[in-house]
């Protein structure tokens, strides 16, 4: 991946703002010398919000900007006012981009519209000023609630292109040519395995103004989801894709045979991709003559529907196209609004992006406060603030 601007991994280390702790103050003017409690309450801590924009198409601007950290909440004031607000920090993100955690890889939340938003990293509350714990047994009440800690995670983004179809093949049936032909997308080409690094996208024109997305990832090999070629890496930009376009070229020894290993390959990685709608295309027909592809025809698969095309004669291409806005407009085939994110295999990510080793393992769930205090103030938010303990043991703490 060195020098290229696709980026579609990255690891990133967030930590929201801590909530501003709330006033203890008595009301005193030139007339009162003994006013009542009038302490205000703490700003809320800023969150980190992930948020979808179509202009973004990578992660590249996350490479570099790795340590994001929003503002803490101020304190409250006299006369019952409020604390600032901390400032949110919003990550603009490409529609189609999946947060995990960074160190358990559980599913976090996904982005699959523009200006879609999901609070990543929730800012602390603020505490409650002394004015809120006035009682008529306790009427100058001397203590306030602090704010809640900041909370630091990691979090992994991956980006999971959003397109209508995935073409799926060995490396070399000719993937980057069909795109370079259906849409203006100048993909590399070459005769050789593996050209295709990154994945291509394109918009392929249809009649009547229509159009739809077609995405041409790096070449499949047998072990792919074992993680041999860069099978694995990409396999997840397929995911999404309403409909699987399989390419397996015409000179090919057994075409069923090499559909199959491909559809092995897929079960393997995700179960899920086998059950989505596949369309098999025999790649380089022009080196066929009638008579060959009808006995052809007799041994291909039963169970998908075949087509045969060139990319080089034009043969089939408008077949192709119509039987794929076909099946993207039939409705047992809208999987992206049903797909379902299973969690992430730490083990399997990749570890030469993770620089974030670097740091030291100084990555922890809270800090600010160690885990027992933050247990003594999640407790003094669900049942109140009146044991002397922890009135005690907050206020050395401030
Ligand atoms: N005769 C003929 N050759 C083709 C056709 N389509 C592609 N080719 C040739 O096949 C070779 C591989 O094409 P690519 O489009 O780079 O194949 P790919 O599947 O993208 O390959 P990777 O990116 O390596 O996975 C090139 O030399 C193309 O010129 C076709 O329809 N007919
Ligand atoms: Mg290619």
């Amino acid at each position: 991946m060195a020098g290229s601007n696709f980026v579609d991994y990255v690891k990133i280390f967030c930590r929201s703002g801590k909530g501003g702790a709330g006033s203890t103050h008595f009301h005193r003017d030139n007339r009162t010398t003994k006013g009542g409690p009038d302490g205000g309450d703490g700003g809320r801590g800023g969150h980190i919000i992930l948020r979808g924009n179509k202009d973004f198409w990578t992660l590249i601007h996350l490479k570099y900007a790795r340590h994001i950290f929003a503002g803490d909440g101020g304190s409250g004031g006299s006369s019952r006012s409020f604390g600032k607000d901390g400032e949110d920090k919003i990550i603009e993100v490409p529609c189609g981009t999946v947060a995990y955690d960074g160190e358990t890889g559980e599913f976090l939340a996904e982005i699959t519209e523009d200006g879609q938003s999901v609070i990543l990293v929730k800012g602390g509350r603020g505490g409650l000023g002394n004015w809120h714990f006035r009682t008529a047994t306790n009427q100058a009440p001397r203590f306030a609630q602090p704010g809640e800690p900041r909370i630091e995670r990691s979090i992994i983004l991956e980006l999971k292109v959003l397109a209508d179809v995935g073409l799926v093949g060995f490396p070399n049936v000719g993937k980057s040519t069909l795109l370079s032909v259906l849409s203006a997308a100048k993909p590399e080409i070459a005769d050789y395995p593996f050209t295709t690094l990154v994945p291509n996208l394109g918009i392929v024109s249809y009649r009547d103004y229509k159009s739809f997305c077609m995405a041409d990832i790096p070449g499949i090999i047998e072990g792919a989801s074992e993680g041999k070629g860069l099978g694995l890496r990409f396999l997840r930009h397929i995911e999404r894709n309403s409909i699987l376009l399989f390419l397996v070229p015409a000179d090919s020894d057994d075409i069923a045979k090499e559909y199959q290993i491909l559809r092995q390959e897929l079960a393997l990685y995700n179960p899920e991709l086998v059950d989505k709608h596949h369309i098999l295309a025999i790649s380089k027909s022009d080196m066929l003559d009638e008579e060959l592809m009808e006995h052809m025809r007799a041994e291909l698969p039963q169970d998908v529907r075949t087509v045969f095309i060139s990319s080089v004669s034009g043969m089939g291409l408008t077949e192709l196209k119509d039987i794929l806005w076909e099946e993207i407009n039939n409705p047992d085939n809208q999987v992206a609004q049903t797909f379902t994110h299973r969690d992430l295999d730490i083990t399997r990510v990749e570890r030469e992006e993770d620089e974030f080793e670097d740091d030291g393992g100084e990555t922890e769930c809270i800090v600010g406060t160690d885990e027992d205090d933050w247990d003594d103030i999640s407790d003094l938010y669900d049942v109140g603030w009146d044991s002397p303990k922890n009135l005690k043991k907050n206020k050395e703490k401030r």
